[in-house]
């Protein structure tokens, strides 16, 4: 059969990374001897929909899929009417969204089944039952469905234990030299997942897909595909986007050794929990070639982390942000504002904390409650009679932080305006300290604070330049933290 399986458009920004899940889905449509074709649309943001539709159709697909957040399913819904009223192809969905509204999503009338979670040996199941006519659908674990007009549910499956027996990604089916994520060197990088799922439970994160529980693939089959991937595509660069890479230490320190004995030369950044890492971890994790770790912080008021339910504190960051520094590894930290709690005076912490730690990058994006999470609830229990509204697109922190950064279903203690505003100004502020952090290892921090403020003034900061420029200070430019190229080498 012919599959064609649809990453949903955005907004107007390119997406930059492939849709792992649909790639996962390719490897075992393309197993059960079908022929696929993923249409990322997400990187073509400015065509129009007409013309996404038409490639859809020309493919003749016999079957339709399509993957959604709930940020893209506003997409999903223009896109599903225009392919129903052209194929007669059935069409199904997976993903959060599908997953965290499951009889919403399917109300839809251009949508005919939906997965709930994982989708590899759903969709399998799926697609034999579907060549061979077999519509016995409540036979099959994990598929939602309708029958005279009802919506059928489905218990979910058991989230797939053995992930080593799923096939790489089908890779090949994406336009690879068109996503634009690269390593600070220039150089391409590729996203790879290493396990599924995360014990916790904070109160912003989607579970739905596998819930609580933690799923890993040996060490052996991840280096099997990095290999494969290097060797196919000429690429040293990794993102692992694995929830957690860092949750199970013991696994973790096989992989590091693994990677050390065989000498493998790539570079990796990837995801952690500051209370999930140590200085020798730190250490070893820089000698098996991670260069960056992003880890989510949240708040800088420790009562507004704790209603998280993030269970760590601010010490843990601290620690955890200055021993990655050390270990030579660039750090970047998420920041929320808004969250439940947050006041003016909580969210200024939030932002002096980021502004004091030694982190490369900080990203700040305002608290916004997906259907699903503890966050939603909250906000139904604010607003009693609070309805699912469709329009999850201003939630994008990719566009820019002025017009599009407007609160969304606010759930802190302030108006959206001032709420906006903290969220313009944090990146500024964030920047402001990185670079007075210069000058105070430099000059110290009495006269660091005073020569930075000097250097501001515009004559100052071009002469300073064309000083530096010149090899004047060598001194000074050692200073500076090692950032772009060098800090990946
Ligand atoms: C990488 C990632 C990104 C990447 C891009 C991802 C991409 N191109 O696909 C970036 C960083 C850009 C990103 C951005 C955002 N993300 Co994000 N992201 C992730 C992350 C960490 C991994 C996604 C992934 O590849 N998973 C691995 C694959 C194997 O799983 P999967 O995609 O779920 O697919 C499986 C099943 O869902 C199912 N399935 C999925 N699709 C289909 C389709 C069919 C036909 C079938 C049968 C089955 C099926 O089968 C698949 C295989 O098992 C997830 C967290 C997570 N653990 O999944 C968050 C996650 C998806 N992101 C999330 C959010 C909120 C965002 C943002 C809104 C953040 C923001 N405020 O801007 C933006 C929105 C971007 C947008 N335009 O819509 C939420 C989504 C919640 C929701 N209800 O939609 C998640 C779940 C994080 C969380 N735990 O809360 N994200
Ligand atoms: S935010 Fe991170 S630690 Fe918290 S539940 Fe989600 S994946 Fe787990």
């Amino acid at each position: 059969m012919r599959i064609s399986l649809i990453g949903p458009k955005w907004n107007e920004m390119i997406n930059s990374y492939p849709p792992l899940g649909l790639g996962y889905l390719a490897g075992i449509a393309e197993r059960e001897g079908h022929e696929v074709r993923i249409h990322d649309f997400g990187l073509l943001p400015s065509q129009p929909i007409e013309q996404d539709a038409q490639e859809v159709i020309d493919f003749k697909p016999d079957i339709v899929g399509l993957t959604s957040m709930t940020t893209s399913y506003h997409y999903v819904e223009m896109l599903t009417e225009r392919l129903k009223g052209a194929l007669s192809a059935p069409v199904i969905i997976g993903g959060p969204h599908a997953t965290s509204l499951p009889e919403i999503t399917l109300a839809n009338p251009h949508i005919d089944y939906l997965v709930y979670g994982e989708g590899e040996f759903v969709f399998q199941d799926f697609l034999r039952a579907w060549e061979t006519g077999d519509h016995r659908w409540d036979r099959i674990q994990g598929l939602w469905y309708k029958e005279d007009g009802q919506i059928i549910p489905s218990h979910s499956r058991k989230p797939i234990d053995d992930l080593d027996s799923l096939p790489h990604p089908s890779r090949h089916l994406y336009d690879l030299s068109k996503y634009p994520l690269y390593a600070p060197n220039g150089e391409q990088m590729l996203t790879v997942l290493s396990s599924r799922g995360c014990p916790y439970n904070c109160s912003f994160c989607f579970k739905g897909i596998v819930g609580r529980s933690y799923h890993q693939r040996s060490p052996e089959n991840i280096v099997a595909e990095l290999r494969q991937v290097a060797d196919t595509y000429k690429v040293r660069n990794f993102y692992f986007i694995d929830d957690l890479f860092t949750i199970d230490l013991k696994r973790l320190e096989k992989i590091l050794d693994y990677f050390i004995d065989q000498k493998l030369d790539y570079r990796w950044r990837c995801l952690a929990r500051v209370d999930r890492v140590s200085q020798d971890l730190l250490k070893k994790m820089y000698r098996a070639g991670c260069r960056q770790i992003h880890y989510g912080i949240e708040s800088g008021d420790q009562d507004v982390l704790r209603r998280t339910a993030k269970h760590i504190d601010l010490q843990q960051v601290r620690d955890a942000i200055r021993w990655t520094e050390e270990a030579g590894i660039r750090s970047k930290g998420y920041f929320i504002l808004g969250l439940p709690g947050d006041t003016e005076a909580t969210m200024e912490e939030t932002i002096e904390f980021a502004a004091s730690l030694e982190l490369t990058e900080a990203m700040f994006s305002i608290a916004t409650p997906f259907p699903g999470t503890a966050l939603w609830n909250e906000l139904v229990l604010r607003n009693p009679g609070m309805a699912y509204n469709a329009d999850f697109t201003k939630t994008y922190y990719y566009n820019n932080y002025t017009a599009e950064i407007a609160p969304f279903m606010n759930v802190s203690e302030i108006g959206d305006e001032a709420l906006s505003g903290m969220a313009q100004t944090a990146r500024e502020r964030f920047q402001d300290a990185k670079e007075q952090r210069k000058f105070i290892k430099y000059f110290g921090p009495q006269w660091g604070r005073r020569v930075y403020r000097v250097a501001q003034l515009k004559p100052v900061n071009a002469a300073a330049k064309v000083a530096l420029d010149a090899g004047l200070f060598p001194k000074f430019r050692q200073a500076q933290p090692r950032e772009g190229a060098s800090s990946w080498a």
